[in-house]
């Protein structure tokens, strides 16, 4: 097998370590960086294939998001800037597990089955994080890119192409190949044209504020010593001052996600470490890739508040009902949850917003797919990575009334207001930067601060626990994860603990990124909640 010989020789600078075996999990692969380099050729030569088939430019983001510095990892981008698809989730996994001698029976085996027209060129963006062993994965990455595939299987010669971004936010690596697919049309494929679209768009909205004031127009905002703090920095000008931002954590002294970032704040219910925060500011966190984002102050008692995703997304979909009524526009708008919503958010929008409300599994790629199903679909886990959606329907329903030289004042003025949401928002994925500037100019225009956002509802006081079970793939789970359906008994036996709380309810499941079980539980009180979480997790071991 002649033709094969330039991917053997190329792989061998990348060699499998025998017998160590990686799952692509909810976000890619994610472990410590040491044992990544013939995972990132892979995912090389995979972005190839999976560009030949969609004839489109497909992602390589090499990242570990919120995990600690020592660790990184990789996701592949699909043409509209969403996650792969299942099946090839499949197929990463195959290829990262392949023992050196049958990769390349691996990789025949994809083209195979996909009937992959080799002959096809192929086109990959990488991007990466800020973490040391980032460079030299991306470049093991574009090692796999580069490799001309047909040169070996002796098909017509066509190069691979790819264009290295370097540093670049998980979210701004999906937007940048939406936008490359979309021939423009969704914006520039640059990052200068990233910051210029939802500056613009920011812009414009908080035109719409009446009398801020410097304070209000100040945020503190923690990036978690990552990428999303160098990205701040450079978008800074394009805000003109409508928005004035203190950076901490800025990758200048600190330790990624150490003792800081939005996962940490939301985990720990704490602010992060290396800010200065002062009574009744506005502070958010990013995380260290900068497609979470989280809200929090304290008040004058010094107690600590946190806006999560849950509150992000109460904000954001009651902004959005508010101009489709004064729009006078007919669509239908959902927010999309998981199990680890609080209670009273649900609550709060179903029965005081009167909006539709969805359940998914845990992982973007769920809430992503359901909010499709909507005109418009808002979607937020709790710990703050999320989105709006706008469907084709509703852009133009949008647009048309925002372009009618008949309509009134009032609709137009919302129907305008909505236009410029949408080009604020990126639809290809949760994002940390573009989540704020939204947050950010609905608190200016509503004339709201960060308390009277808090007190819209009052959160359940919950508890999460991590418990370390020798496999956690007994536990199955039903109904978006809030029952468990094996191990037998393990249901029944969470549902008389939680008789015995009031307003209390608790879920398992099994971690899709950690070896270990996560337990989930609210109550009227924190007490309450606690030795719910305790009991349940007993109930797990
Ligand atoms: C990943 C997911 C995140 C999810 C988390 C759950 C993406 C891009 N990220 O970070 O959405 O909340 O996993 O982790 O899908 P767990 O399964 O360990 O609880």
């Amino acid at each position: 097998m002649a033709q094969f010989e330039e991917v053997s020789k190329q792989s061998s600078q990348h060699p499998k370590p025998a017998g160590l075996v990686l799952q692509y999990g909810t976000a890619g692969f994610r472990t410590n960086a040491k044992h990544l380099d013939h995972i990132m050729f892979r995912m090389g030569l995979l972005a190839t294939l999976r560009s030949k088939k969609t004839k489109a430019t497909i992602g390589v983001m090499v990242t570990a998001s919120h995990n600690p510095e020592e660790d990184n990892g990789v996701k592949l981008i699909d043409p509209m800037g969403e996650m792969v698809t299942p099946a090839w989730e499949g197929y990463a996994t195959q290829l990262a597990n392949a023992e050196q001698g049958d990769l390349l029976t691996a990789l025949k085996d994809i083209i195979e089955k996909e009937s992959i027209n080799m002959s096809q060129e192929a086109n990959v963006f990488v991007g990466k994080d800020t973490r040391s062993s980032s460079a030299s994965l991306s470049q093991a990455v574009l090692d796999g890119v580069l490799l001309n595939f047909d040169s070996f299987l002796n098909f017509f010669l066509h190069f691979s192409h790819h264009f290295y971004y370097g540093l670049v936010t998980t979210p701004q690596l999906h937007y940048m190949v939406c936008c490359q697919n979309t021939q423009g049309k969704y914006g520039e494929a640059t990052i200068e044209g990233y910051y210029r679209k939802l500056c613009q768009a920011f812009i414009q909205l908080t035109k719409n504020a009446s009398n801020c004031t410097d304070d209000q127009k100040h945020l503190s905002v923690d990036g978690a010593n990552g990428i999303g703090a160098l990205k701040v920095r450079e978008m800074e000008s394009h805000l003109r001052r409508e928005l004035q931002i203190s950076l901490f954590n800025d990758g200048s002294k600190g330790k990624l996600n150490h003792q800081c970032g939005a996962d940490f704040v939301k985990v720990q219910q704490k602010p992060p470490t290396g800010i200065n925060i002062n009574p009744g500011e506005r502070c958010c966190s990013f995380d260290g890739d900068a497609d979470r984002i989280v809200y929090y102050y304290t008040d004058s008692d010094g107690q600590f508040h946190l806006l999560d995703g849950d509150k992000i997304a109460t904000l954001i979909s009651t902004f959005l009902k508010e101009l489709l009524t004064q729009a006078g526009l007919d669509l239908k708008i959902a927010v999309v949850q998981t199990a680890y919503a609080n209670g009273s958010s649900t609550h709060y929008l179903e029965d005081t917003m009167k909006v539709i409300v969805r359940c998914t599994k845990t992982g973007v790629k769920h809430l992503h797919h359901a909010a499709q199903e909507f005109d418009i679909g808002v979607y937020f886990e709790a710990n703050g990575h999320g989105t709006v959606l706008f469907s084709k329907v509703a852009e133009e329903k949008i647009q048309q009334l925002a372009e009618d030289p008949n309509m009134n004042d009032e609709r137009k003025r919302a129907a305008r207001l909505l236009q410029n949401t949408i080009n604020v928002i990126n639809q290809t994925v949760g994002d940390a930067i573009s989540d704020m500037l939204l947050i950010e100019a609905i608190l200016a225009i509503r004339g709201m601060t960060v308390q009277q956002w808090d007190a819209i509802y009052s959160d359940l006081p919950n508890r999460q626990l991590k418990v370390k079970v020798s496999d956690r793939r007994v536990i199955d789970t039903t109904d978006a994860e809030r029952r468990a359906v094996s191990p037998a008994g393990l249901q029944e036996a969470i549902d008389t603990l939680v008789k015995k709380h009031r307003l209390a309810r608790s879920f398992v499941r099994p971690s899709g990124t950690e070896d270990v079980v996560r337990v989930y539980a609210e109550a009227e009180t924190q007490e309450s909640a606690d030795s719910l979480a305790h009991e349940v997790s007993l109930a797990v071991y």
